[in-house]
């Protein structure tokens, strides 16, 4: 009896993390995956990429220069849900955003490669740079 109910509690965890897999896995493939390029701006040999936190991120990829110092600018405006609470593995970052306003995280040239992904300390949300 035991036993019966701890298997199906089992596979239905198994398939609640499986579904949970599946859709999020779908939400990464969305509309924009070739990426964006409207967040992204050249100024002074210095590249910005504007990327807004609430309830997730937007755009989701984005479509950068590599090899390009970069400043990724990451605003937030009445943001109270964990997109505040940004980890960027690649940079080692890690910080809770203000509710309000612009953080400026610096990207060295050297940095500025391959796919960096930014995401929520749940990982629920995220982004990608994609350095091209
Ligand atoms: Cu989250």
């Amino acid at each position: 009896m035991n036993k019966a109910i701890f298997i199906s509690i089992g596979i239905s965890a198994l398939l609640v993390g499986g579904m949970f897999w599946f859709v999020s896995g779908n939400i990464d493939v969305g509309a924009n995956a070739a990426g964006d390029t409207s967040a992204v701006s050249i100024s002074d040999g210095k590249q910005f990429i504007d990327v807004s936190a609430k309830g997730g991120y937007s755009p989701r990829v984005i479509l950068a220069k590599a090899g390009t110092p970069t400043i990724l600018r990451v605003k937030t405006s009445g943001t109270f849900d964990c997109s505040a609470s940004l980890v960027i593995p690649k940079l080692s970052y890690q910080k809770f955003l203000q509710p309000s306003g612009t953080e400026e995280i610096a990207i060295s040239a050297e940095q500025a490669q391959g796919t960096m992904q930014g995401l929520c300390s749940m990982g629920m949300y995220n982004f990608q740079i994609k350095f091209q």
